[in-house]
């Protein structure tokens, strides 16, 4: 791996003196590494290189034509701000497909991130970040970005490949499951209601980021202010409740994404104000009334939404997302199913935060 690595920094044109590489283990789905480098006055310079996982990326160039696209977009509204820079090849590109992989480089920003989060400050300035983010990005052509992954955060669709998937049940897994499909089944329609929405040309189509875990915010180590917002692989045009919702589900959830003890699992209201209070102040001006008055039915959406996505993966031998052991995603089927279940419950709690910040705003 070290002369993969090393070999990746050189057709990238990285100067200086190669010291050393280590792994990033955070994300389901690529691999990451951070690489040091030694200037001639011996001072170190890190990068990151990052290994896209083509599987779940089937068109990558497309993927890094968005990125290329938005980065720069956003670079020239905040030209001081921290953000991601992508490097260039000779040729020119953003990237070096070989047959090692398809791989890419980017600047190191110091900074730090978390999985569990419960500096409610932190939370709030995530939800800012991810609130301008979008903001930033609302006059911008989405349909000059590509649907990287289509159907990404089309409910409906999530969930006819799961009922199709348990029909074949290539594995054998599905007797195992029949408890989690059935409950999923159950609260289909409340779960696909934001996709009907949209459909039906109730709900806009933005520059969403798509993927809004608090692990995808770069926090500054000494103010704990949120400096950028990474992992920009799924930007396409989406619903504003598809960030909301997925940043909720992660960071307001008692336990993490794959707690073998599923019970525990489930909203914490302090967490979904302090996110939703950051995330209100940045786009209250431009969410419509619907998009405002589903924000929290945005959170269990993705809760269920997952739940059917890690769902297959199990039925269908985990082909898609990492997994540490064999049943990983079964676990956290369980886990998302079980934080859905108490969205449901806290429903009109949260509801009335969201209107609370909505009136704060106005
Ligand atoms: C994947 O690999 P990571 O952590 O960036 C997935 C998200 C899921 C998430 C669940 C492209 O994200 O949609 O919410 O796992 N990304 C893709 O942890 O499928
Ligand atoms: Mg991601």
């Amino acid at each position: 791996m070290d002369s993969q690595i090393q070999n990746i920094c050189r057709l990238f044109k990285i100067p200086g003196r190669y010291d050393s590489y280590e792994e990033i283990t955070v994300g389901n789905v690529n691999k990451t590494y951070k690489v040091n480098f030694l200037d001639k006055d011996g001072s170190k310079k890190s990068y990151v290189v990052q290994k896209l996982n083509t599987y779940v990326f089937r068109q990558p160039t497309q993927v890094m034509e968005n990125i290329e696209k938005i980065t720069e977009y956003i670079r020239s509204k905040k030209p001081n701000e921290p953000s991601l820079h992508f490097h260039h090849t000779l040729d020119k590109k953003t990237y070096v497909h070989d047959n090692t992989g398809f791989w890419r480089l980017f600047n190191f920003i110091p900074s730090f991130t978390c999985d569990v989060c419960d500096d409610l400050d932190m939370v709030c300035n995530a939800g800012e970040a991810f609130g301008e983010f979008q903001m930033l990005l609302s006059d911008f052509d989405a349909s000059s970005l590509y649907e990287t992954i289509p159907d990404f955060h089309n409910t409906v669709k999530r969930y006819e490949t799961l009922e199709k998937d348990s029909k074949e049940d290539p594995c054998g897994r599905v007797k195992e499951v029949e408890k989690e499909l059935e409950w999923l089944v159950s609260v289909k329609d409340k779960a696909c209601r934001l996709t009907e929405m949209k459909n039906k040309g109730l709900l806009p189509l933005r520059v969403t980021h798509n993927d809004t875990k608090i692990n995808n915010v770069l926090f500054d180590t000494k103010t704990k202010k949120a400096l950028t917002v990474i992992d920009l692989d799924t930007v396409m045009p989406g619903l504003a409740g598809h960030d909301f919702g997925d940043a909720i589900r992660f960071a307001a959830n008692f336990v993490e994404e794959d707690c073998k003890d599923c019970e525990k699992a489930g909203v914490n209201l302090n967490v979904f104000e302090a996110f939703t209070k950051g995330f209100i102040s940045k786009t209250y001006n431009t969410l419509t009334e619907n998009e405002l008055s589903t924000l929290a039915l945005s959170c269990f959406t993705l809760a269920c939404e997952l739940s059917t996505r890690f769902l297959d993966d199990y039925i269908t031998g985990d082909r898609y997302f990492k997994i540490l052991y064999p049943d990983h995603n079964l676990v956290r089927t369980r886990c998302q199913i079980s934080l859905a279940k108490d969205m449901l419950k806290k429903m009109d709690s949260m509801e009335a935060i969201v209107n609370n910040y909505r009136r704060q705003y106005k």
